[in-house]
């Protein structure tokens, strides 16, 4: 996957953690990447939860990718908050650049970050269970797949979210035929390495988790779809309004060509669900 912290710019300085040196190559068993965007304190009891869980499933050596990527004059302590607690815990590795993009250019941001030989990649706002990043994990370390997600079957964010999400994934599915999965944008998502370094991400705006979802079908990767539940957004509004549902649809119809004329299908078998 092609870096995007170190294609322009200043801040590309700040991508990599200080912490690490040029002889630390090992690779961490997994790599948590938290998209902690205008979280600020929010995140803390967030993490201490997920690492609690973690020490509970055995995993002693993952790092924690705390995407804090900002907005130039909005006040947002959020990478401040991310930079302090790196300090004080080496696991943590902290990505806080100025945004040249919405949520895409975060995920790619964090991605490029983590060097585990398992990711996951998760929303920090606390809708999502971080106990569903062990759960996914050990579907992913028994071998049989090269990446897991979730799938929510009890929602509790609203009935307009609800119906939004809905019109999404029969729009994605009519677009994009035969896709296996069901809730293109529930998170955690869990990817192998291997499987990682073969896909493609540009996207960096709101159609971040369907091009994921649609490389890993391009790649034919084995994969598990896992019931989770969603819980209501307890900090604040939905961020989704009329005009993210239409630049959803927008990039959905410029994916749609993408995936016509530039990127094929790749023919190394059948890919196979454990859902
Ligand atoms: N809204 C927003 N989220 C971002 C951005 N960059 C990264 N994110 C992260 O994207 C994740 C998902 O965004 P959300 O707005 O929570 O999306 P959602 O859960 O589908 O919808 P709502 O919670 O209803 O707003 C959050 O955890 C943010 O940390 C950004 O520029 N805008
Ligand atoms: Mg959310």
């Amino acid at each position: 996957m092609k870096d995007p912290t170190q294609t322009s710019g200043p801040s590309s300085r700040e991508s990599r953690t200080p912490e690490r040196t040029e002889k630390d190559t090992r690779r961490p068993a997994l790599s948590v990447v938290v998209l902690c965007y205008r979280s600020e304190e929010r995140i803390i009891p967030y993490l201490q939860q997920m690492e609690k869980e973690l020490s509970a499933e055995g995993v002693t050596d993952e790092e924690l990718v705390l995407v804090g990527n900002y907005v130039r004059g909005s006040g947002d302590r959020t990478p401040d908050v991310i930079r302090k607690l790196a300090e004080k815990n080496p696991k943590i590795v902290p990505v806080t650049l100025e945004k040249q993009g919405m949520m895409g250019w975060d995920v790619m941001t964090g991605l490029a970050a983590a060097r585990g030989e398992a990711v996951a990649l998760i929303d920090g706002d606390g809708q999502m269970p971080s106990s569903d990043i062990t759960r996914l994990y050990r579907v992913l370390r028994s071998g049989e797949v090269d990446f897991a997600k979730t799938f929510r079957v009890k929602r509790f964010d609203g009935t307009s979210r609800r119906v939004v999400s809905r019109c999404y994934n029969v729009i994605f599915h009519l677009l994009f035929p035969g896709t296996p999965f069901r809730d293109i944008n529930s998170k955690p998502k869990l990817i192998a390495r291997r499987a990682l370094e073969q896909m493609h991400l540009t996207c960096k705006g709101w159609f971040s988790d369907g091009e994921i979802m649609l490389e890993v079908r391009r790649l034919n990767l084995s994969f598990a779809d896992v019931p989770t539940v969603f819980h209501e957004n307890e900090w604040r509004a939905s961020f989704v309004s009329a005009w993210t549902a239409l630049e959803i649809l927008g990039y959905m119809l410029l994916y749609r060509l993408k995936y016509w004329f530039g990127r094929r299908p790749q023919t190394n078998g059948p890919g196979t669900s454990t859902s």
